[in-house]
Order: C-alpha cells, then sequence, then structure tokens
C-alpha cells in the first residue's frame, strides 16, 4: 500500500451473538488488501446511549492502516454492516453491528454522508474508553483520548467484557 492513513474505526453490536459479530467484522474490515489491522482495543459491555429502549452493546475500537480514501472507507465499512444483515430503520435503535469512522488521519470533513472526526466520539465513552485503553497517547479534538473518556457520561455504564 502507498500513500497510507490510520483510521479509528468503533464498532457496536447489541442484536445476536455480538461477540461473534464483532471478531468477525474485524477480519471482514480487513480482509480487503488495502486495510491493515494495526491495532485492536479490548471488547467492553456498555449501557445504550440514546435511542429506545433496548439491549446493553458489545463495543471495541481498532486501528487501521489504509489507502482507501475516507469515503471508500465508509463503503467498506457500511458494506461490512450488510454482511452482518444491518438494518438501518429506528435511529440510534437495536442492530447487529455498527461501524463508524472515527478519524482518518488528520483529515476533516463536515458534510452530510461523512462528518470526521466523528460528530459524537468526544462524548461518548463507549468509544473513547476502548480507544484510551488500545493507545494511551491518542488524542481527539487536541485532547487525551483518556481525559475526554474520564469525563464522558456513559463512562459509569461500561465494564470489560469478560465472556457470558
Ligand atoms: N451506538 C449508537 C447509539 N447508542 N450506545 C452504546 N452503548 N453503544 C453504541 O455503539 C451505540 C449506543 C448509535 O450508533
Ligand atoms: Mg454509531
Ligand atoms: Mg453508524
Amino acid at each position: 500500500m502507498s500513500g497510507t492513513v490510520r483510521s479509528v474505526l468503533a464498532l457496536g453490536s447489541n442484536l445476536g451473538a455480538s461477540n461473534d459479530t464483532l471478531v468477525r467484522a474485524v477480519a471482514d474490515l480487513v480482509e480487503s488488501d488495502r486495510v491493515r489491522l494495526h491495532a485492536v482495543s479490548p471488547v467492553v459491555r456498555t449501557r445504550p446511549v440514546g435511542g429506545p429502549e433496548q439491549p446493553d452493546y458489545l463495543n471495541m475500537v481498532i486501528e487501521v492502516e489504509t489507502d482507501l480514501g475516507p469515503y471508500e472507507l465508509l463503503a467498506h465499512c457500511q458494506s461490512v454492516e450488510d454482511g452482518h444483515h444491518r438494518k438501518r430503520t429506528v435511529r440510534w435503535g437495536p442492530r447487529t453491528l455498527d461501524v463508524d469512522v472515527i478519524t482518518y488521519g488528520s483529515w476533516t470533513s463536515d458534510d452530510e454522508i461523512l462528518t470526521i472526526p466523528h460528530p459524537r466520539a468526544a462524548s461518548r465513552a463507549f468509544v473513547l474508553q476502548p480507544w484510551a485503553w488500545m493507545d494511551s497517547g491518542a488524542v481527539l479534538n487536541g485532547r487525551p483520548v483518556a481525559e475526554l473518556a474520564a469525563e464522558a457520561d456513559d463512562l459509569a455504564g461500561l465494564v470489560p467484557y469478560e465472556g457470558v
């Protein structure tokens, strides 16, 4: 790969066999020879943030190195979601698999299709805490990710996932 960029992706699932889904989704994401796995966070169990009454989530983040452009990477993430039967019905509703692009190098964008960094990542412990565990030096919007995690409202509902 030439001209590669590091990107942080956040994965979440709260329908079906979520842990298996996350493991398979990571494999699916890096199956492309244009996406290489660089780092993986622990899996965490989290209380749902927003949306209707729904089951707890399993969440994790990964860092990949890719020569896909940001919109190509988004399309790749969506095709992996589709492969796991993701339905887009209720906003913030339960889902078999969600894969969000959190950062794409130092590139930023604010449009209808793709906002980078992800507009809500800086306030969500379900993204920030696994990210800080994966990369203790990570920075988002000029702030250490570990500090942002410590301030996030949903941190209290987050525990390491230790299987069922
Ligand atoms: N994703 C959402 C909305 N709420 N809550 C948790 N705990 N984990 C998620 O991944 C999540 C959420 C929208 O994508
Ligand atoms: Mg999401
Ligand atoms: Mg999403």
